[in-house]
Order: C-alpha cells, then structure tokens, then sequence
C-alpha cells in the first residue's frame, strides 16, 4: 500500500508546475494514454501549461478520449526545447526511461522536476520524486488519488480516461488487483461520466477485419507444452503480412492463451521485422510468476503479466529458449 505522503508530494509537484511535460511509454495501452490525459486535463484546468508527448502514436481505439487529438508524437526538433524548458516532467506507468525511447536523453537531461507515477516492480532510479504502488491495479487508479487531492472538478473527462485506464489494465475488471476499493472509485467515475457501454464499445469492439483475421491466425498458431500447463502463440511478420495489419493491432491475444482449460500461463511471441526486434509477452494465473521469467529475458512486469522485447535472435531459436526456460514455472 502507498501512503498518502506519496500522494500529496505528486499532487503538490502538480500545483508547483506552470508548464509541465506529460509522458508515457511507447505502444502505449488504455492505462497509459488514460492516465496521461486524465493528468492533462486536471493541470489544465487548474489553468497551467502542460504538453503530452509520446513517442508513438495513439492507437486508434483510444482516439474517443476526449484530448487525444492534442497528444503530440516526439519529434526532437519541435519539442526537445519545450523539453528542456519545462518545470517539471511527469513520467507515466513506466519503471524504466528506456519505456520513451528516442525522448530518454533529453528528459533526462532536462533540470526540470521528474516525477514517477507508477505501479511495475524494480523502479529505474531517475526520477527526484518516485511514487510507485505495486498493489495498484493501474497507474489510472493512483491518479485519481492525486486528482481528487486537486482543486479541480471531476469532468466526463477525466472520469472516462481514469475508466478506460483500469479498465483496460485490469482486464475488464478480472485480474487480481480488482478490489471493492477499485470498484468504489469506478462507482464514482460513472457517476461523472463514464459510459461503461460506450467505452467498452470503443475499446474493443472496434476491431477492424483484418484484426480479427489476424487473431484467427494467431490462435491457430498456439501449441500447448510442459502437460498443457504452457500455451505458445506465435505471430510472425508473414501472418501480419497475410492479414493486412501490423503490430500496432495485437492488444488483447495474449490473454486467448488463458482461455483454454487447463493452461496456468500463456506466452505470446511477435515478430516486429519492421524494429527487427522480437516483442514477447507473458500472462499467468494464481500464483505462476511469469514476472521472473520476463525478466531472465530483460523484460519486466507482474506477476501474472509481463513482458520483454528482444532484438538479434532468430524467431525459431528464441521460441525454443523460451519454451525450455518456462518449464521452471510449474516446478
Ligand atoms: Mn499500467
């Protein structure tokens, strides 16, 4: 549990900010951009200057968030003077300041105050004010404990994207960090305006064909190992090729792994030829730790999701080192 000392020192790094700079990592999810804009519009509101800067661009499932047409992809020339001139820089839902990318160095760089908000194990140290809860279910659920020490008004703003980010993270409110607490918080942000059908609408109900396509072709892929405790999933360039869309449309697969009867965790592997990197993606239930697992790999996450990015290793021979290091799970 976080204390509220935590809280109140991001609240008043918010009130202490004229201009601020908001950032989350790349292929940013609902908590991410959730969040992010939930923060946006609060320091907003109370009438001071703030850019959300990624570097990535938004998925389109999330583009409904009211203030995502104003969250700007990071291009050195345009903003690293902004960058630098800021007071204080938020850095959402990442543990880590290689989770930005190419805006790392200059972030860093940057006198401005850097402040964490988070809730992944194994903080990076780079942040004067770190405020990270690992019994949080989202970043989105720490956020609205800082918004509601602001003076600002709940709008259907910040309420939806507060709902979007835990939803999201939580998978639809199922994964194990759903307390009554969180429920009592979500209660709230649908009295301020969060459409729970709307949302959900809008998250996941707007696959395009080819994403299902795709999801047909990477649910064929999965193999079961280690007695059928283990499901693989695969998804290479060529399926992504053949179904007509890219790495950008693969949220929510992995958690297909979890579905089959008798299968504790589930690893998806993804081609990204495009990066020439491998992205990988772990998930797990009760007590299995894939955590430890995405980290052997030099990924990162919780204990039953996680994930870890891999570059120059050949697909075949990662999937068989994977599959040998994931007997240790069921041990
Ligand atoms: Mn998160």
């Amino acid at each position: 549990m976080i204390n509220i000392e935590a809280i109140e020192l991001a609240a008043d790094a918010i009130k202490d900010s004229k201009h601020a700079i908001i950032t989350t990592h790349v292929n940013p999810d609902g908590d991410a951009v959730g969040s992010a804009l939930a923060l946006y519009h609060a320091i907003t509101q109370l009438g001071k200057k703030a850019d959300v800067i990624i570097d990535s661009t938004v998925p389109q499932y999330l583009m409904f968030l009211e203030g995502a047409n104003k969250i700007q992809i990071y291009n050195s020339n345009k903003h690293n003077k902004a960058i630098k001139e800021a007071d204080t820089i938020f850095f959402l839902d990442l543990n880590d300041s290689k989770r930005i990318r190419n805006m790392s160095n200059i972030c860093l760089e940057s006198t401005a105050k850097k402040v964490l908000i988070d809730h992944h194990l194994y903080p990076q140290d780079f942040c004067n004010i770190c405020i990270v809860d690992y019994d949080a279910s989202s970043t989105g659920e720490m956020m609205w404990s800082i918004i509601k020490l602001l003076d600002v008004q709940i709008t259907k703003g910040i309420a939806e994207s507060l709902y979007a980010a835990i939803l999201t993270d939580t998978g639809s409110f199922r994964y194990d960090r759903t307390t009554g607490k969180l429920h009592r918080i979500v209660a709230e942000l649908v009295d301020k305006g969060a459409n729970p059908t709307l949302i959900y609408e809008e998250i996941y109900n707007q696959n395009s064909f080819n994403v299902m396509k795709l999801m047909g072709l990477a649910i064929a892929s999965i193999e079961l190992h280690h007695e059928g405790k283990l499901a693989v999933m695969t998804i290479t360039d060529e399926m992504f090729r053949d179904a007509g869309t890219n790495d950008d449309d693969i949220e929510g697969f992995v958690e297909k792994t979890l579905a089959i009867k008798g299968v504790q965790a589930g690893i998806m592997i993804t081609e990204v030829r495009r990066r020439d990197e491998m992205r990988i993606s772990f998930r797990s239930k009760g007590n299995v730790n894939v955590r430890d697992l995405a980290y052997r790999f030099g990924g990162g996450g919780h204990l039953n999701a996680a994930g870890a990015r891999i570059t120059g290793t050949v697909f075949s021979n990662m999937k068989a080192m994977l599959i040998n290091a994931a007997k240790s799970l069921f041990d």
